[in-house]
């Protein structure tokens, strides 16, 4: 597992050069941004089970037919199921927002998830919106908190979105 800093190394290792100067600029912008990743993580971790509920509200909202009869969160195990991925999904956000690097994501939420979901009938775009709803109300909430450019908050969220989307080649 990677974060923006032991990813840079390991590009700069391999090529065996010194860091030069976009290296620098990029060590220097993720310093920059260290604080308010740390406070969206805080927001993150202070709100999580409240953020996930009324992201599911609104998702189930906006998708009626996913909790009606054959849907696929109908029955409650179903229903709870969802909800936990949809936790799993903002609490490694939170880490990857973190380590400026989404590469915690790709090792650990996404290795095998389409498969696994398609195998279950997990409609995917359902739960690409609800990755998106997490987000806005995260955005939202940070911005509340103080964090005046809350841009960087898209990165990990989108990318879980685009690497679930990914269709098979
Ligand atoms: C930390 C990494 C990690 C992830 C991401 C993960 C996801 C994950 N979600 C699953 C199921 C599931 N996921 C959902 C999710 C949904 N259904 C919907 O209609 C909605 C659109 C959506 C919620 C937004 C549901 C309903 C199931 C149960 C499906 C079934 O058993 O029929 C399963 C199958 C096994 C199980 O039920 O636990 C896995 C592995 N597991 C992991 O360890």
């Amino acid at each position: 597992m990677r974060d923006a800093i032991t990813s840079l190394i390991k590009n700069y290792d391999v090529a065996g050069r010194y860091f030069d100067r976009t290296a620098i600029d990029n060590l220097k912008s993720y310093f920059e941004s260290g604080t308010a990743r740390i406070q969206a993580a805080a927001v993150v971790n202070g709100n999580a089970a409240a953020i996930v509920k009324q992201a599911s509200l609104a998702l189930f909202d906006e998708l009626p037919e996913l909790i009606r009869p054959g849907g696929n969160s109908y029955t409650t195990r179903r229903y709870a199921a969802c909800l936990r991925d949809m936790d799993y999904y903002l609490r490694y956000a939170s880490y990857a927002l973190v380590a400026g690097n989404m590469d915690v994501l790709n090792e650990r939420v996404l290795q095998g998830l389409r498969e696994t979901y398609n195998s279950l009938s997990v409609p995917i775009g359902p739960t690409v919106r609800g990755i998106q709803i997490m987000k806005d109300i995260v955005k939202e909430q940070a911005a509340a908190a103080g964090i005046a450019n809350t841009s960087f908050i898209d990165e990990p969220f989108d990318h879980l979105t685009r690497e679930l989307s990914e269709t098979d080649i």
